[in-house]
């Protein structure tokens, strides 16, 4: 074997390898990637959770199962105490007594599919919503 191909030999070895190298670490990467968490961002105002930016009163929330969620409550009634509770999954936030005030919370999705109620502790009654696994 010339030096040359010897040469051209080693570089086709590096291309085969990085090639290799690049197909077992991307499923790695895109993996990690769904391993992310999942914010859900809510906004109490006038006596009703929403989505941050939407309009929707106590929406329906919807969380794949066993994915990680990380739920952020603000607090935009002046004066008035609102918290964020899933009782059967033992998810709470504090109660925020006034406005402007925030608290989030982290915690992993049931891994099997069905709904709970939300609700806000001081209003239960009016302040409630589905959560969804699906
Ligand atoms: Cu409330």
């Amino acid at each position: 074997m010339t030096t040359r191909s010897k040469t051209s030999m080693l570089i086709a070895v590096g291309v085969i390898g990085l090639g290799i190298l690049a197909v077992t670490l991307l499923p790695m990467l895109a993996s990690s990637q769904t391993d992310e968490v999942h914010e859900i961002r809510l906004v109490v105002r006038d006596m009703n959770f929403y989505v941050e930016g939407e309009s929707q009163p106590n929406p329906t929330l919807t969380v794949r199962p066993g994915e990680q969620v990380r739920l952020v409550l603000k607090n935009d009634d002046p004066g008035i105490r609102h918290d964020f509770v899933v009782e059967e999954w033992d998810v709470a936030t504090r109660i925020l007594a006034d406005r402007g005030e925030q608290d989030s919370i982290t915690f992993k999705a049931p891994s099997s599919p069905g709904e709970q109620v939300y609700h806000c502790t001081p209003h239960a009654q009016m302040m409630r919503g589905t959560i969804r696994v699906q």
